[in-house]
């Protein structure tokens, strides 16, 4: 099997999901900088903090807990600005609106800013991460997610290049004032639109 299809070689129905320039992936790379987190259950915690009226953090054992109690499922298709993409991803976890709903973002709350370990962010306009298909993703495809894939929880905004989609998510900031993250200071697009084609600086 062909790991990688072109849009040309697709049946109508899948080439229209393929933004320009992309290229369809059956199976499902691995991509970022840096060396992979160990997760440890006993340290790790998600706090949410900046422009909000509520403050929060919660331990492994708490935003388990959410997670029972939301299990969000999200099937959303994968874009990775290096042209693969991927459909029908499977996501499950906490929905970004309930972290909105607990958190409640003030009025000039502009930006979602992800912190991932390692002092990784990304930055995302909050509309995208308003959408109904933003997720703190703990499961993709049915299984946990694997230590390369994010674990134990990583945020997912389908509708920008996957780049956006932060693994090993230890914070979620809401900001006024953009902060452009790792791969935005290092050449990407600031917003990262697969369908307009916004992939470096520039475009
Ligand atoms: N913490 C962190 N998250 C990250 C990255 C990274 O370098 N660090 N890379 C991003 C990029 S460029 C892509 S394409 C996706 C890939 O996700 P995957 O490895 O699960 O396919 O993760 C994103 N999330
Ligand atoms: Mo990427």
């Amino acid at each position: 099997m062909k790991f990688f299809t072109k849009k040309a070689d697709l049946p109508a129905e899948k080439a229209e999901r393929v933004p320009p320039g992309q290229y369809l992936t059956e199976k499902w790379p691995v991509l970022h900088y840096g060396p992979v987190p160990t997760f440890n259950p006993r340290t790790w915690d998600l706090r949410v903090f900046g422009k909000v009226k509520n403050e929060l953090r919660w331990t492994w054992d708490e935003f388990q807990a959410l997670d029972k109690e939301m299990n969000t499922i999200v099937t959303a298709d994968m874009h990775c600005v290096t042209t693969w993409s991927r459909l029908d991803q499977k996501w499950e976890g906490v929905a970004f609106s309930k972290i909105v709903e607990l958190a409640q973002p003030t009025e000039d709350a502009k930006f979602v800013i992800a912190h991932s370990e390692h002092g990784f962010t990304a930055n995302t306009p909050l509309e995208y991460c308003l959408r109904d298909d933003c997720l703190i993703a703990l499961r993709a495809n049915g299984e946990p997610l694997t230590a390369e894939h994010g674990q134990p929880a990583r945020l997912v905004v389908p509708r920008l290049y996957a780049w956006k989609s932060a693994k090993w998510l230890r914070g979620i900031e809401f900001s006024a004032t953009d902060k452009p993250g790792f791969w935005e200071r290092n050449g990407y697009h600031n917003t990262g639109d697969p369908w307009k084609e916004e992939r470096y600086w520039g475009d």
